[in-house]
């Protein structure tokens, strides 16, 4: 069993900083944040000087919080056309940078609400044509991206991500599964993991069933009882990829993320 950090853990903290903190708390891979600003060519240098030195992997490369936060300028469904071409070069950007940093990971989100779009079947056209094109480029070089279920989004349930996915039927698109945003589209964990075709990732967090407040593992509604549920089809189903912890705001994270990652290998042994 792998686990790894979301650095958007660490968010306030200068990327060097996320590096360390995250071996620090145990760690054996990190999602590094794509913030463009970020990963000057010496940005990238460097951090991966510092990934090497520390000994600590890169699991992916995350578009998903600079895409959750922009505010509507970075997004692939977007009707804008000047916008979406723009995030389009964006995440073949991204993929550079995966193979920079030696993974064959990106991933995505879908920023737009639901209740803002009035054609929901254009949005998802227009996501099409967008992940389309950026896969394509990211074929070549060996790159997969991954979408993750949103809540309240237009790709929202687990459910709904492994149709987007199977109807757009692109090689190198799978889906990535964050157990937590199960707890606010209330599905079953066990359903959903075992329901997903193309899994090529999993997030884990927890909230109050209606608010995305990445908390730890044993703060919110989600019970244990739905921890041990996802862990268990994860197991059944061979899953070979990181378990991944998302948390925000946390007070005393390291303490926190190693209470968590005892959690996950403590559930892992157990079912
Ligand atoms: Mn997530």
């Amino acid at each position: 069993m792998k686990i790894g950090i979301n650095a958007a853990t660490f968010l306030k903290e200068k990327p060097e900083k996320r590096i360390e903190l995250g071996k620090e708390a145990g760690f054996d891979g990190i999602e590094i944040l794509a913030y463009p600003e970020e990963l000057t060519q010496e940005k990238r240098a460097s951090m991966k000087n510092l990934l090497e030195k520390i000994g600590l992997e890169t699991m992916m490369i995350g578009c998903g919080p600079p895409m959750a936060l922009s505010g509507g300028k970075l997004c692939l469904e977007s009707p804008d056309e000047s916008i979406r071409k723009s995030t389009v070069d964006y995440v073949k950007a991204c993929a550079d940078w995966a193979n920079d940093f030696g993974t064959d990971k990106v991933y995505v989100v879908t920023p737009t609400s639901k209740n803002d779009v009035n054609d929901h079947s254009k949005s998802l056209e227009i996501l099409y044509n967008s992940l389309n094109e950026a896969c394509e480029y990211a074929k070549s070089s060996g790159v997969k991206i991954c979408l993750e279920n949103s809540p309240g989004k237009i790709v929202s349930e687990a459910s709904q991500l492994n149709q987007v996915i199977r109807d757009f039927n692109i090689e190198n698109l799978g889906a990535l599964i964050d157990v937590g945003h199960l707890n606010m589209t209330n599905e079953d964990p066990t359903t959903a993991i075992m329901n997903t075709e193309k899994l090529y990732h999993v997030h884990f967090d927890n909230n109050d069933g209606k608010n995305d407040l990445h908390t730890p593992l044993d703060v919110g509604t989600m019970p244990l009882d739905n921890l041990e549920k996802a862990i268990k089809a994860l197991k059944l189903k061979k899953y070979d990829g990181y378990y991944s912890l998302e948390l925000l705001n946390l007070q005393n994270p390291i303490k926190t993320l190693k209470d968590n990652i005892q959690i996950l290998k403590e559930i892992y042994n157990r079912v």
